[in-house]
């Protein structure tokens, strides 16, 4: 077995934050071993081989692919900050059912986005399944440029294209009871190449991927459901057709391809939250004060310029959303 040795962590630059799965591999691989996690760092990650559905250059024929859209622009929601590339935020994507590695769009090749159905589930009046096709008719479609920001340390700001969330909600007709939604990832392990490998050790990842939200953070007026981005609609590795926009929260919380929303009594269980509790909670604002257990979370490094600048709580939307925590930061 290779020993590392392992840096301290104040001596890890945000650009080097360690990935999300970086952790989980250890973690496994050392409770296999019935080690303590202090025993090694890092470097056991490492995506499996793996039919490359894309070449490594056909990030512009996908986003070529992508078809305009109708909307109008929610001035509401502008930045001083110039947009992120498209390639560039086309070749830098969590995905964990593609790859665990950034190179999420030489793996998307065999997802199928379209057609696709989205069911509304639980404590609500009009439970009902949507074409995704008719939900982006039934509601008019705003851009709304937003700072996203992964817990990892790197950002971006991306022109988005949805609409908003609450009105999904007050359609849907929450029951008194309902004070949570669930969302919902696919699970097709034929098209989503991770959904289907066997895990080296334990249970493996919780799939298909969940996510969750307070029903009142689901009604925030920022909460949006993105069927496109830079006046398009998504690519597949971006969450096609339909994914979760919370520009407060750090970027796990906005979870792609979304195939049901229910509402619920009590607090869902959520992919990371429950593979790594300790790291990843269920409300997961953005706090610059509040490091993650690994590193500091008081800087980001925008993927497009490499630039290091510090991060604002909530991303910058305190205004929008603090009364939702009173006091409560995190
Ligand atoms: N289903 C699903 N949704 C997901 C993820 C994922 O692995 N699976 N990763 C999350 C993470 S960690 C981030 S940072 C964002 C990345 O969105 P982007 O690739 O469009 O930039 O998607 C989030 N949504
Ligand atoms: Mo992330």
């Amino acid at each position: 077995m290779v020993l590392i040795v392992r840096r301290p962590d104040y001596a890890l630059p945000e650009r080097d934050a360690t990935p999300e799965h970086v952790y989980l591999d250890r973690r496994r691989f050392l409770q296999a071993l019935g080690l303590g996690a202090a025993a090694l760092g890092g470097g056991l990650a490492g995506t499996a081989v793996l039919p490359r559905a894309l070449r490594a250059d056909a990030v512009g024929d996908e986003l070529a692919r992508q078809k305009a859209l109708t909307f109008s622009s929610n001035g509401e929601f502008k930045l001083p900050d110039p947009p992120t590339p498209p390639p560039i935020a086309a070749k830098y994507n969590n995905f964990y059912e593609f790859s665990r590695d950034k190179d999420v769009y030489e793996y998307v090749g065999q997802f199928q986005p379209r057609p696709w159905q989205l069911e509304v589930a639980g404590l609500c009046e009009n439970r009902r399944v949507y074409d995704v096709d008719d939900l982006v008719k039934r509601f008019p479609l705003e851009e709304r440029v937003y700072r996203f920001r992964c817990v990892e340390a790197w950002s971006m700001v991306v022109p988005w294209v949805g609409f908003s969330l609450a009105k999904l909600v007050q359609e849907s007709k929450p029951q008194s009871g309902a004070r949570f939604l669930r969302l919902t990832t696919f699970f097709r392990p034929s098209e989503a190449p991770r959904q289907g490998e066997k895990p080296l050790f334990g249970e493996g990842e919780p799939w298909p991927y969940t996510e969750g939200l307070t029903l009142d953070e689901a009604r925030n007026e920022l909460s949006l459901l993105a069927v496109g981005m830079y006046g398009k609609t998504l690519a597949r590795q971006h969450g096609a057709p339909i994914r979760l926009v919370v520009p407060w929260k750090y970027g796990f919380k906005n979870i792609k391809s979304i195939v049901k929303i229910e509402f619920s009594a009590e607090q869902p269980a959520t992919f990371w939250n429950t593979l790594v509790p300790r790291e990843y909670g269920f409300t997961s604002n953005v706090e610059p004060e509040v490091p993650h257990p690994r590193w500091s979370q008081a800087f980001e490094r925008d993927i497009a310029t490499g630039n290091r600048k510090p991060t604002l709580r909530y991303n910058g939307y305190e205004k929008y959303v603090a009364a939702l925590y009173k006091g409560r930061r995190t």
